[in-house]
């Protein structure tokens, strides 16, 4: 019985099932359904993806880092975008795909990455709005993925979340000088947020009306919170810090409401958010061109490296 037989005999299933009402997790060498595989795979290389084209919108701002030490704050955080990639590639493959075969996906657009890496980053101010919103909404989105039902998936968030928190609050920090310096740097703050906002609020994906795949995610425990869920918490979690930064949402309907003990808050433009997971959005276009001239450009090496295995397997 291998893990994508069709019709498994009925204790596999059973016991697959009841893995999954116990909330144990399933490990790469366990059956599993067919469907089941697939949108880990399809979740888990969209993950992946993103953290790799992360790289570019940040990277575009190592060479103009206002100083030193904010350089090698930004060029540590872009280099654990690239490990945090790696981790997600190394658990797709133990799902029975190679991460030669996702790469080749994503660069010819038929595997998507996150929205939100698909917005040009303007000024310096939004290297710090993107450590603060960016990956403020990713650490709320992926805090629970660490107990997802698949084990390998839910190890690499358990990692990944420790880095992304230092991220957050190397933006927020960041954002913090800057508030406190002159009228133009805390200006530049003001409009890098009105831009970010609700593209942030779009990485948790559609309402949950509009989410195809919620539902069975969270009965197989990969998602333990719809995205609607998700995205309230974020909001709560970022008017307070956005009160101590003295900025403004750009929400005229954000307020606070007693009996839901939670934020009201107005509806993203989604007819923006379907063009740009559909390829339509800003900066679509550069980032997959970058990406695939950076796969040519590296073939070299993965000859290289190829041959050298060879070499090993040769000696040995
Ligand atoms: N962008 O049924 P739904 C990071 C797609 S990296 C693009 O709700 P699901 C960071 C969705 O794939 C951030 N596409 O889907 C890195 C589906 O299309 P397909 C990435 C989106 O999977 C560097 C369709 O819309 N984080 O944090 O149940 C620096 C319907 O959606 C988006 C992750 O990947 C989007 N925003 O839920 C800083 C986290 N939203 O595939 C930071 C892991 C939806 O059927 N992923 N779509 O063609 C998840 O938690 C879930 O996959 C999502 C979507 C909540 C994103």
């Amino acid at each position: 019985m291998t893990a994508t037989d069709e019709r498994p005999p009925a204790d596999l299933e059973a016991q697959f099932d009841a893995t999954i009402a116990a909330d144990r997790r399933i490990e790469p060498r366990d059956w599993m359904p067919e469907a089941y595989r697939k949108t880990l795979i399809r979740q888990i290389a969209q993950h992946a993806h993103s953290e790799i084209i992360g790289m570019q919108p940040e990277g575009n701002w190592l060479l103009r880092a206002p100083s030193l030490r904010r350089k090698a704050i930004l060029l540590a955080k872009v280099q654990d975008e690239a490990g945090h990639g790696m981790y997600l590639y190394a658990a797709a493959e133990t799902l029975g795909v190679d991460r030669e075969e996702l790469t080749e996906k994503l660069i010819d657009a038929k595997q998507k990455y996150s929205s939100i890496f698909n917005y040009p980053t303007l000024s310096w101010a939004d290297i710090g709005v993107i450590g603060w919103l960016v990956d403020g909404a990713a650490i709320a989105n992926q805090v629970p993925l660490c107990r997802c039902s698949y084990g390998p998936y839910a190890r690499a968030m358990i990692r990944i979340c420790k880095e992304e928190s230092f991220h957050q609050r190397q933006g927020y920090e960041s954002l913090l000088a800057l508030v406190n310096g002159t009228d133009a740097q805390r200006e530049m703050v003001q409009e890098s947020v009105d831009r970010w906002w609700w593209p942030s609020l779009m990485m948790f994906g559609p309402a949950d009306g509009d989410s195809p795949n919620t539902r069975q995610s969270m009965a197989w425990g990969i998602k333990r919170h719809t995205n609607d869920e998700l995205r309230q918490r974020f909001v709560d979690m970022s008017v307070p810090q956005a009160r101590t930064l003295g900025v403004t949402l750009p929400d005229p309907a954000l307020r606070w409401n007693d009996e839901r003990q939670a934020h009201d808050f107005g509806e993203p433009d989604w007819s923006e958010f379907q063009a740009v997971i559909s390829g339509a959005g800003p900066a679509n276009q550069q980032r997959l061109a970058h990406r695939r001239r950076a796969h040519e450009n590296g073939a070299w090496v993965r000859e290289a490296a190829r041959a050298y295995a060879d070499k090993r397997e040769a000696r040995a």
